[in-house]
């Protein structure tokens, strides 16, 4: 067996052992944890289940915990496309055209944005646009018997990441009390266990509420809340119910006013049971039932089958990085030491890249949505930027680690989410640019908008739904599932028919390009001194084209359709400005024209797009643009927004740069507890390891873990390479097992001293592939998975 995996008998000359399973060493759990009950919300420990979401703060005499479901939001589906925009259209390229992009920026301002309000300048929950919303709060008051203040001994509270449970426990008066916590992946419900080891001990009152537009009621012993959310017009938005039940070890359960009390119980299960109308119109029903079988199981039960079912997804990867002495120290005090030492704690690596993991199978589902900008944690009802799904790098970013990460499957809410846009990005296309096929711009929610934003300056951007093509895209690359294929064909030619109808020719290159379009949210000075964002053939629209296009051209290849339109693609390929293009600073030229920017350290760094997500700038083959994209992004600076940060690290990973990577690593960790909007310098993380824009936003936990995979791991440049950027810091030794590389290949890897020493590539069926092992390329065959 071993023989066959070898096609060149020279490999053996490498010295290398196949082995069928790297065994890694036996390691801590994966844990956070501290000393005290949270304090803020962005101290709490995130729990979920894919659609429930719950935050416990573990307080001793109030526990608080935000509920989150994800679906829940205001707003609805709307029309926002301003049909005649496209009359405008022949003027603003001419102004463009003729270099006047101030006045194009000001046409559009004018005639070229959505009709009414919409993203509320991001405030969008009281408009028709929407905000992802809070469900509520659950508070559990405690009544101790006890003289103020109450002398706690021992407090714990932690996050299990491994089993997806927390806990929290500590002493009174003798007595321990312990409460654990899960969103189940067994019930599809929130449990919370509460227990005293001195019989009768616990004395509560259990209460609902949120912000606005609930009601609260009991029936039975139960405890519900229900509401209905504004959608921008009538207030008559979507519906909501809560509904708690308890079963108790001893004691007594009663109703109070709008609340539920416990009297001397020596056990509580809480169960939290929770649904929204969207595309369920019986969704009391669903409250009512997922609660009565929950409630039929044993607490036992439901716990190992919550931990079984999580345990199928989380368990196909692990990792060891390295050592570390801080694995016991509480999370806030370890990330303080980090900060100070990092190289005390190569662990913190592993733990942040299986944190990642564990968000995403927390915070999303096959047959649900994808997740938002704040995963599915919400704790307000106007939840910042609406926690909506930006298309100009954020809502991709969110799903950058999937495949290699080997949550392949955690990719398809994302497809359908986009399939949900194109009949609105149909309008949007034609209401604008008079364009085939579809187009979304820079915002989108679940109500499947896809017009403009409402300023020209972030508003307009063409390449969003070009980008999260690309996202489709990989799916199928990493799995080659040919089905898959077929279904998001429809999808990407429709975007590429768009780019294809709606380019036009530069007069001063010929090349052809989009327009009006922008860099993504960034400025530049016109020769005439004045600022403006609005232009013609950004780079990463070029970009973006040209990946699109050649996607579209091998899908119909492959699907053996569409010759007359691969055709005409093909041609306007070669139309296209090349991926990048170096200017005399030596940096890749963000615009067609060599503007200047305004903010040279701006947050985004879209005309890198060809470097990651895509493959079109690589140091092996395309070496002058990737010393330009070194050149751009010393320029840009280190710092940003998190999500910025961890861009940055992705692109010195593909840069094969592990120990720039790194860096920002270690810049991303640095704590904070700002949650003050910020676009500027100044990402971290919070207490809970959440990724600190500030304010919290996942993108920069998902992007993290997608840059750490991605100095593991690469396999976008036509081979797979092993360790292609390791920082000095993970060298000394360190393993995987199950990260998963384009053309459908589990992969295991073994290293010492910086050098792999073992690996095996596996597949479904056995395949020649091309593997770079410690610089050299070499041909063998996978392994059978
Ligand atoms: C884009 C970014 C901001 C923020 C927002 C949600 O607008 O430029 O930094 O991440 O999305």
């Amino acid at each position: 067996m071993v023989n066959s995996l070898i096609k060149k008998s020279s490999l053996f000359l490498l010295g290398f052992v196949f082995f069928n399973s790297i065994t890694i060493q036996a390691q801590k759990s994966n844990r956070i944890w501290y000393k005290e009950p949270a304090s803020s919300w962005e101290e709490t420990l995130p729990l979920g289940n894919g659609r429930l979401g719950l935050t416990p703060d573990s307080g001793i005499s109030t526990e608080s915990i935000v509920l989150n479901d994800i679906t829940l939001w205001s707003g609805q589906p709307q029309d926002a496309n301003n049909y005649e925009a496209h009359t405008y259209l022949p003027e603003i390229r001419h102004l463009l055209f003729k270099g006047e992009n101030d006045k194009a920026e000001a046409l559009i301002n004018a005639h070229f944005i959505c009709e009414g309000a919409g993203s509320g300048n991001g405030n969008g929950a009281n408009v028709p646009f929407g905000s992802y919303q809070t469900l509520g709060e659950l508070s559990i008051n405690f009544d101790y018997e006890s003289k103020m203040p109450l002398a706690i001994k021992n407090y714990k509270r932690e996050l299990n990441i491994d089993n997806a449970l927390a806990q929290c426990s500590y002493e009174l008066d003798g007595t321990t009390y312990t409460r654990e916590y899960f969103a189940s992946f067994d019930d599809d419900i929130s449990i919370i266990k509460l227990s005293a080891d001195t019989p009768g001990k616990l004395n509560l009152t259990i209460n609902l509420d949120r912000p606005e537009r609930y009601e609260t009621s009991t029936h039975q012993n139960e405890l519900v809340m229900s509401g209905q959310l504004n959608n921008g017009t009538d207030g008559k938005g979507m519906r909501y119910k809560v509904k708690i039940g308890a079963k108790l070890k001893d004691g007594k359960l009663s109703t109070i006013d709008n609340g539920l009390k416990i009297q001397d119980a020596t056990e509580v299960i809480l169960y939290i049971s929770a649904a929204t109308d969207f595309k369920n119109t019986d969704f009391e029903k669903s409250v009512d039932k997922l609660l009565k079988d929950a409630e039929a199981k044993s607490y036992k039960d439901q716990k190992a089958r919550h931990i079984n079912n999580f345990h199928k997804l989380y368990k196909r990867v692990s990792v060891n990085l390295g050592e570390t002495s801080r694995a016991d120290l509480p999370t806030d005090e370890r990330l303080d030491a980090f900060t100070k030492k990092p190289e005390e704690d190569d662990d913190l690596g592993k733990l942040y890249f299986q944190f990642g993991r564990y968000l995403s199978i927390s915070s999303t589902r096959v047959g649900l949505l994808p997740p938002n900008l704040q995963g599915l944690w919400a704790q307000h009802v106007q939840t910042p930027w609406n926690a909506d799904y930006h298309l100009d790098v954020n809502v991709e970013m969110n799903h950058w680690a999937l495949e290699a990460a080997n949550l392949s499957e955690l990719n398809l809410p994302l497809k359908d989410l986009v399939a949900g846009m194109v009949p609105n990005g149909q309008k949007t296309a034609k209401a604008y640019y008079d364009a085939d096929g579809w187009i979304a711009h820079v915002i989108t929610n679940v109500w499947g908008y896809t017009a403009p934003g409402e300023v020209a300056s972030w508003g307009i951007s063409n390449a969003g739904s070009g980008w999260v093509c690309n996202n489709l895209w990989q799916h199928y690359a990493f799995t080659e599932d040919v089905d898959y294929l077929k279904e998001i064909y429809p999808i990407i030619k429709g975007s590429a028919e768009f780019y294809n109808s709606m380019l036009v020719k530069d007069p001063v290159t010929g090349w052809s390009v989009t327009a009006p379009s922008v860099s993504p949210e960034n400025s530049f000075y016109l020769p005439n001194g004045k600022e403006a964002h609005v232009c013609m053939g950004p780079t990463i629209d070029n970009q973006i084209a040209r990946e699109l296009f050649t996607h579209v051209i091998q899908a119909s290849e492959k699907l053996n359709i569409d010759a007359a339109f691969r055709e005409k693609i093909k041609q306007k390929l070669e139309q296209l400005p090349p991926p990048g293009i170096v200017g005399e600073d030596g940096r890749i030229m963000e615009w067609l024209r060599p503007y200047k920017e305004v903010d040279p350290h701006h947050r985004h760094l879209s005309h890198l797009y060809g470097l990651y997500p895509a493959n079109l700038i690589t140091p092996e083959h395309t070496p002058d643009l990737a010393v330009a994209a070194a050149k751009t992004l010393e320029a840009r600076g280190d710092d940003g927004p998190s999500w910025s940060i961890a861009y940055k690290i992705l692109f010195w990973a593909r840069l094969k740069d592990g120990n720039r990577a790194y860096k920002l690593l270690t810049d991303i960790l640095r704590p904070t507890l700002d949650t003050n909007m910020n676009y500027g310098a100044g990402g971290g993380v919070y207490p809970n390891l959440l990724s600190a824009g500030p304010p919290f936003q996942i993108d920069g936990n998902f992007g993290a873990t997608a840059g750490i995979a991605e100095m593991l791991l690469q396999s976008h440049a036509g081979f797979i390479e092993l360790l292609p950027a390791l920082p000095d810091s993970w060298k000394t030794s360190g393993s995987y097992n199950g990260l998963k590389a384009r053309g459908g290949f589990t992969i295991n890897v073994k290293w010492e001293d910086g050098k792999v020493t073992d690996y095996k590539i596996m597949s479904p069926d056995q395949k020649p592939v091309k593997v770079k092992v410690n610089g050299k390329l070499i041909d063998i065959v996978s392994s059978k998975l």
